[in-house]
Order: C-alpha cells, then structure tokens, then sequence
C-alpha cells in the first residue's frame, strides 16, 4: 500500500514537472490565453500550430515567410507555428505534457501511439466530415487506408494520416529478355512460376552455352514485420496467404508461422530449393552480394527496390553486362487458393490533429482550408520549395530547383522557408519524385530509363495493407533464434519437412514463447486498431 502511494506521489510530481515545463514551453501561445484563441475583432482566425521541422537543426520558419501573410490576406488565418523538437520521444513527451496542461494547440502532429490516447481522452476532433473540405489532399493523401489509420470503433476519424515516406516502392521483378529468349509468358500463378524458374534455370535463357543460371534470387532480410525468411520471399508467402510476420485481420489475426497455410508455402518454397530452381547463396548472401548477383545475370525473378534497380548508378553495371536486357516489373504469383501480395505494406504516416477545443471555437474548417491550401498549387510550392525566384526557380518538367544563392531552398539559411515541407509533401507526386528519380539514358544500350516509372508500376500492384505491423510486439531472442533455425533446418533438409515434423516444431515454437508472443501481438493490435 505504501509503495503504491509512493509510487502515485511520484507521477504527481512528475506531472506537476511536466506540467510545468509545458506553461513554459508555451508561454508563446499562452499570451494570447484562451480568449484569443477565437477569433480576433480583426476578423481573423488565430490558429496555434505545431510542426516537425524539415531540418531543425535550420532555425524555425522565418516572420518574413511569406505564407504568413497569405493565409492572412487570403483565407483570414494568423497562423501561430512553433517546431516541434527533433527526436520523436521528445515529441511524444511535448505534446503530452501540453495535453495533461490542457494547453494542446490548434494544430498539430503526432505519431500514432499518442495520437490515440489523446483521441480516447476525447482531446481530439472528430474530422469525419472534413475530408470534403480538402478534395485535392484527400485525393492526394487519404484513401482508404488511411482514413481507417485515424479511425476508432465509433467510425469516426479523429485526424489525418499523412504520408511521411514513399510505401510500396518494391516489386516482383522478372528477366523480360530470359522470358523471350525462351518463348515464355509471364508467370501468373504459383506452378507457371515454377514452371519459368524450372526454364530460367536449365534451359539457358541467356544463351551462352552454359549452365550458369538461377531461376529466383534472394538473401535473408528480416524486419520486426517480415519475420524470416523475410522480405525477398514475401511475394511467395503471399501466394499463400502468409506474408509479413503478422496476420492484421480481424477473423484471422495472429502469426503468420501458426497459420495452416504457412505449412503449404514452406512445401513451395522447398521444392524450389529442391529442384536447384534458387541461387544457393541465399542462406548467406548480404544485400549488396544479392545486388552484385543481378547485375552479373545470376537469377531471374526476386524482388527489388525501385531505386535499387532502376536509378541510374545502379542500373548502369547491368545496363552494361547486358545492354539488350530488360527487368520488369509482374503481379506477383496467384497461389492455390487465389491469393497473392507483393508482401506487407506499411505506411509510415504521422497523425495531423485538431484539437477537440479548436473545433469547440470553431476553427476546424478554416484548419480544414489551411491544409488544404499547403497541399496543392501556391501553399504546396510555398510549404515544401519556397518561394520562387528566391528560395527556388522552376526547372524543367516543373520540378523546383535549389537557387543558387544563401537562400536557396538547400542551402543552411534556405531550408528555414521549407520547415513546412512535410505538411506539404505527400511522397507521392511527380514534382517530388522525379527530382529525385529524373529520366534519364542508359549509357550502353541508349534506353531512357526513369525508377519513377518502376515506383509507379510497382505501387500499382497487389500489397497487403499492415500500418502498424512495424509497431507489433517483437519474440524473445531465444524464440526469434528458435523460429529461424526452424525454418532454415527444414529448408535445408535437415529437418524433412512433413505434416508431423512441422506439427512437432509448431508445437515446440509455442511451448518457447509464441503462443504469449502472438496473445501480446493480438491484445495490442486490437488496442490500437490496427485489425482490418
Ligand atoms: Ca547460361
């Protein structure tokens, strides 16, 4: 009893510090106190916001931005917009400490763990039907996905899901010239698969006379949501239901190792071992030997990232080894029971939020328009380049170009005009991508090339939505070493793989962990909504 009132004592001081902390962090918006907050006899609305800053190490965005007095003269807004700090625990800590101060501003982002506390404590706006309000963001940013990102059981959305990085850039790639070489179509299920890596690997697709090719290529590359085998062999496990470590379904949800169909892929991908149809390096290949293989012709289906093969540098040493070669881009295969994926797909987003007491004084839609406005056209040219002539000028296609002068948009002094960048940008458009993915020539065969028109190909093929996958509670190190030496043993024909060894190593994976470990992964996907 003693030690729980300690322990309350000491979260009463904490908070009371944080408290604190935050009435002098914020005495910036405090001097308006919550009168001000409404609108001003000038007919203004008075919006306080709070941004994570392009560079903070840059300074904050200037008095002189001109966005300032847009906003101003055009939608009626004076905007109050502060940084927010750089790392993202001392974001989190910030905007909870302005939460427990009642003090939140008008505006604001915040990832998605804190985002949803504040929205179940009721401190968040409902903004459902603002959606409408923005049609050149929503169409931009806010699909489906998204919007259920920000959505609670009652079915009302409580903020925006704004896009922080480029998703979807990788893809089930094939050797197009192997295929023609060989008189073959394009793969489309599972066995015409197996069917092109038998042909990719014993009938010389490059037709140089010897035996030296592979049908698919891979090497092991894991991450907290693509469990081993991982990423390279997603495309198959998807062919059977069973890609990323998780299963985010609402009926189906947990581990994807303890799911019946996990067995059918291992058998897939066995075969595949067995017939010699996969580069043997795999089990020990790094990335860059498994790049380094490509480009020498070793294989001829695996999985790729669109920069990684199709930018420039790195197309250029295939480009020339072999200047009449062509990689595009497939559906991955269609399995036994008609599914298929490219593999788990997060998104990365950061929650914009209008606080539950903005909305109360009516500040919402003006917000609404704001946001709107930095998405598209003037705002978005303002927010994410700056403004033209002095911090860019307009390059070819209409990509915005660094001026070369202290304020070019890259320069230190520059880049304090494009600290809004990130509510402009949505990682996705053709001004933002192609500076940084141009078209280009391929030295040896003349071919123009661009990995923007590999990225759009690549989105536009068949993923499985995971937000929040990359937050799942992670195993044990002795039940991650014991899941992957399973599978690596059966793999490898140490362990034959029938129905009973593989029941016999189920039962063991449970008995080290994974039954609490999938429990723990259910219970807080659940919490945070994160089942589809
Ligand atoms: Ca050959």
């Amino acid at each position: 009893m003693l030690k729980v009132n300690i322990k309350k004592e000491r979260k009463m001081k904490k908070t009371i510090a944080i408290v604190l902390m935050a009435l002098c962090t914020f005495a910036l918006f405090a001097q308006g106190g919550s009168d001000a907050k409404s609108s001003t006899g000038d007919g203004l609305t008075h919006i306080t916001m709070l941004y994570n800053a392009t560079q903070t190490e840059a300074g904050p965005l200037p008095n002189d931005w001109v966005g300032y007095d847009i906003l101003k003269n055009e939608l009626g807004i004076e905007l109050e917009a502060s940084s927010l700090p750089s790392s993202s625990t001392d974001q989190d800590s910030k905007i909870q400490a302005l939460a427990a101060a009642d003090n939140l501003p008008d505006f604001f982002v915040a990832n998605r763990e804190v985002w949803l506390r504040l929205a179940q404590q009721g401190m968040l706006a409902d903004v459902t039907d603002l959606y409408d309000d923005m049609p050149n963001r929503t169409a931009l940013m806010f699909d489906a996905d998204a919007i259920a990102f920000t959505t609670l059981d009652d079915g009302r959305s409580y903020g925006f899901g704004t896009p922080s990085i480029i998703t979807r850039n990788e893809g089930l790639v094939i050797r197009k010239d192997w295929l023609d070489n060989l008189g073959l179509e394009v793969p489309t299920t599972t066995e015409e698969l197996l069917e092109v890596l038998r042909a990719f690997t014993y009938d010389d697709p490059d037709g140089n006379g010897k035996n030296d090719t592979y049908g698919y290529g891979a090497f092991v590359e894991e991450t907290t949501y693509e469990a081993y085998p991982g990423r390279r062999f997603e495309p198959l496990m998807g062919a059977f239901g069973v890609e990323g470590t998780w299963n985010l379904s609402k009926d189906n949800a947990g581990l994807q190792i303890l799911k019946p169909e996990f067995y059918d892929f291992m058998v897939y991908l066995k075969k595949i071992i067995d017939e010699g149809l996969i580069d043997p390096n795999w089990m020990a290949y790094k990335k860059d030997d498994f790049r380094a293989a490509w480009k020498q012709g070793k294989f001829g289906v695996w999985r790729e990232q669109n920069a990684a093969l199709h930018a420039q540098n790195n197309y250029t040493p295939f480009d020339t080894n072999f200047p009449n070669g062509e990689i595009i881009v497939i559906d991955p295969p269609v399995g036994p029971t008609g599914k298929s994926s490219v593999g788990p797909a997060v998104r990365g987003l950061r929650i914009w939020c209008i606080s539950a007491a903005a909305q109360e004084e009516g500040k919402a839609e003006k917000i609404a328009q704001m946001f709107e406005w930095m998405s598209h056209g003037e705002g978005y040219l303002l927010c994410g380049w700056g403004q033209e002539g002095i911090n860019y000028v307009m390059g070819e296609n209409g990509i915005p170009v660094s001026t070369d002068t202290e304020l070019g948009f890259e320069k230190a002094k520059g880049q304090q005009y494009i600290q809004l960048r990130s509510m402009a940008f949505n990682y996705a458009s053709d001004t933002e991508l192609l500076s940084r993915y141009p078209v280009y020539k391929a030295p040896v065969s003349g071919k123009e090339m661009s990995a923007l028109w590999t990225l759009r190909d690549m989105q536009s093929r068949k993923w499985t939505a995971a937000n929040g996958a990359d937050s799942m509670p992670v195993p044990s190190n002795d039940l991650k070493t014991y899941y992957q030496q399973g599978l690596a043993e059966f793999l490898a024909g140490k362990n034959e793989l029938t129905p009973s060894n593989w029941a016999k190593f189920i039962e063991q994976l449970k008995n080290m962990g994974a039954t609490e470990w999938e429990q723990k992964g259910i219970e807080y996907a659940k919490a945070n909504s994160y089942l589809r």
